[in-house]
């Protein structure tokens, strides 16, 4: 067996018992995809995913890419070439395309689910499949020119980068410096450094198509500060064939170094110059507009949904190695027989601590694979076009930092418990949960840090949301909150789900006093600023813990039928699940509460030589 544990039977639980999407399947865009396809794509993929994409998890990271300065190129190991081909020759990366460029029809919530597995089984392959995705994006944005490009893309089967990031331009896009220049024949060549680039080289693809943010330059071009100032330049590794789209010369953007890092070592991580190598790097402004930043953010939204998914499946994964590895390993007697010296000695299941552990785990696990399927929900309605689109919109919005900041930092968090449940045998390269820490610690830095979700969550989808998205969620939550179902016996957790809910509007209305008195003294913006994450994650919990009572309401209906003996652990176990964490983590928002409301500046005030 491979180091990957999937659960299929938990996102089938999602997708088609509390979520129910085979009410849209079969019609509009879904016309192509009905329930039987819908499990059918699960089945043969996890079939992949626990076969031979894992099957490199562990030698593409044991040695990973090999950099040569002189040719400017990677190269990758074998192993995970060919799990790469075996993905690639599937056909899965049309999961994610729109019908029009060969798209199965199938929708965001099992394509997500799809995606899990993939991401679960070995993250870098779905990375490196970006090309026919991101050429979705050129699709949609660009002039007739580049949209014959998008479609090299798919068909060649190129590869693809989104380029942001510079030296002095991490957090800060708008501080990025690298510029384009407008040539004579329309095209522009561009000039700086760009740095941390995934996918920026490897050698399994015959061409890489970047995506560049970059300050253009020439007659009458407006120069305005900041993300507002940045176009999106489509700048191939290597130049091509318009008509053919064959590869030609090599195009001035040069790999100038692949970084040595902690985890996800096979995804190769580029600085990438352009036009400092005696070639300029010619590039193409996508589309007719100087609106490079709103471009790059339909990449963003999906990159986001992206990392989200790869934290929470890493979790899964860690959460189902643990449980394993718990339910042989015998040590120490049972508690209520410690002072036995000659008691049996008892697998650690027996352990409250252990349980602990691993109930924490699997809540936070199968709780955020709900809040990422939940969020897919509302793709798929903005897909469909039924109902509320306006209002699906937003609260996909609202929902994509909860998947990206709270997904990557409970997974870290409870990976660290994972291991932690192994013992010492967990610090071991014999079991994979040490490299799953050290691949998932990336999540909640790039596509934005934790803070920066954070910042996104409450400015933007929440005030500059004027509250729309989340006083549905909330009205959505409360409903739950006021209804009877699951045989009375969810009561004391519904009280909790309240004061949870409470708590967390609560911390709003204190921080949204914060804003609005911040017009008087504007030093109180601190005082939102240092709440920010705390919010997020408190909402993160709130999600969590309503999403585990919806899915114990369906686990009660259906024990009180006549479920198959390994369906009824399954669906006690849903409602255990709930049932804990509703006692043991939803309590805890009461004291965050507290701290948000009696928030001062005195953080602020520390002079930085005292820390
Ligand atoms: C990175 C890559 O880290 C990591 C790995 C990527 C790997 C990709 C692989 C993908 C794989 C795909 C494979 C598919 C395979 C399929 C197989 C299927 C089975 N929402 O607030 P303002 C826009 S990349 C939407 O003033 P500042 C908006 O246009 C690096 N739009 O911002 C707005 O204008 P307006 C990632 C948003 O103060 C404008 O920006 N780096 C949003 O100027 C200005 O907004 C980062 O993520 C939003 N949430 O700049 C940077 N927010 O207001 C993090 C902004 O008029 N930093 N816009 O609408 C930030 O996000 C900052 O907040 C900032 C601030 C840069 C936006
Ligand atoms: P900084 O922005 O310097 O942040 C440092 C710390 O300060 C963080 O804790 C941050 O949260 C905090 N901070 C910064 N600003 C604020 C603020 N306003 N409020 C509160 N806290 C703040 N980039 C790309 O363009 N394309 C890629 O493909 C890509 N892939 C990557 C792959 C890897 C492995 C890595 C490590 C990075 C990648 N990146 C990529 C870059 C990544 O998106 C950035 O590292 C990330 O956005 C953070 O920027 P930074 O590293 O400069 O950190």
């Amino acid at each position: 067996m491979g180091h990957y544990k999937s659960n299929v039977r938990d996102l089938e639980f999602n997708l088609f018992e509390v979520f129910k999407i085979q009410e849209h399947l079969g019609k509009g865009p879904f016309e192509q995809a009905d329930e039987e396809t819908a499990r059918g794509v699960l089945s043969e993929l996890n079939s992949l995913a626990v076969g031979p994409l894992a099957e490199s998890f562990a030698d593409a990271d044991r040695n990973p890419p090999v950099f040569d300065p002189k040719t400017h190129s990677a190269t990758l190991p074998e192993s995970i070439k060919k799990s790469y081909q075996a993905v690639w020759d599937g056909e899965w990366w049309r999961l994610g395309l729109p019908n029009e460029l060969g798209g199965f029809g199938i929708p965001p919530t099992v394509q997500w689910a799809a995606a899990e597995l993939i991401l679960g089984a070995n993250p870098a392959i779905f990375m490196y499949m970006a090309g026919p995705s991101f050429a979705s994006v050129v699709h949609a944005n660009g002039t007739e020119e580049q949209r014959k490009w998008a479609q090299f893309m798919i068909d060649r089967g190129w590869g693809a980068t989104m380029v942001l990031t510079e030296p002095d331009a991490g957090s800060d896009v708008g501080a990025g410096r690298t510029k384009a220049v407008l040539q004579e024949d329309g095209s522009w060549h561009l000039d700086g450094v760009k740095r941390f680039i995934t996918s920026g080289d490897q050698d399994i693809t015959e061409n890489i198509m970047h995506l560049v943010l970059a300050r253009p330059e020439g007659p009458g071009i407006e120069a305005k500060p900041g993300t507002k100032g940045l176009s999106l330049f489509l700048v191939p590794k290597f130049l091509f064939d318009p008509e053919t789209g064959e590869p030609r010369e090599r195009n001035g953007a040069f790999v100038t170094n692949v970084e040595h890092k902690m985890g996800l070592k096979v995804s190769t991580t580029c600085e990438l110059t352009f036009g400092q190598h005696g070639v300029p790097a010619k590039g193409w402004l996508l589309g007719e507009v100087h609106d490079g930043i709103a471009q790059m953010f339909q990449v963003i939204e999906y990159a986001r949904m992206m990392v989200g998914t790869k934290a929470i499946a890493t979790l899964s994964t860690g959460y189902l190695n643990a449980l394993e590895y718990a339910k042989e390993r015998v040590q120490s007697a049972d508690l209520t027989q410690m002072t036995d010296k000659t008691a049996p000695r008892v697998t650690i299941t027996h352990h409250p601590d252990v349980r602990r552990l691993l109930m924490t785990q699997k809540a936070y696990a199968e709780g955020l694979r709900a809040v990422y399927l939940y969020t897919a929900t509302f793709q798929d309605q903005i897909r469909s076009g039924e109902g509320d689109v306006d209002l699906a919109e937003r609260v996909n919005d609202l929902l994509l930092p909860i998947v990206k900041g709270v997904g990557s930092e409970r997974a870290y968090e409870q990976l660290a418990q994972a291991l932690q449940v192994l013992g010492g045998s967990g610090f071991l390269q014999d079991y994979p949960i040490e490299q799953y820490i050290r691949d998932s610690k990336i999540d909640s830095l790039y596509e934005g840090t934790t803070a920066i979700q954070s910042l996104d969550f409450f400015f933007r989808k929440i005030i500059r949301d004027k509250g729309k998205a989340v006083g549905y969620l909330a009205g959505e939550i409360g409903k739950f909150i006021e209804a009877e179902s699951g045989n009375g016996r969810l009561k004391e957790e519904r009280a909790l789900l309240k004061q949870a809910s409470d708590d967390v509007q609560g911390m709003l209305g204190t921080m949204i006093e914060f804003l609005t008195s911040a017009q008087e003294d504007v030093h109180n913006l601190y005082k939102v600023g240092q709440n920010t994450v705390r919010l997020l994650m408190s909402t993160g919990d709130l999600l969590i813990g309503w999403l585990l009572l919806r899915q114990a309401e369906v686990a009660l209906a259906a024990l009180d039928g006549e479920p198959s003996e390994r369906d009824k652990a399954f669906y006690t176990g849903k409602v255990a699940v709930a049932s804990y964490f509703a006692k043991t983590v939803l309590p805890e928002l009461s004291a965050r509460r507290k701290v948000v409301e009696t928030t001062d500046n005195a953080l602020m005030e520390v002079d930085e030589a005292a820390f």
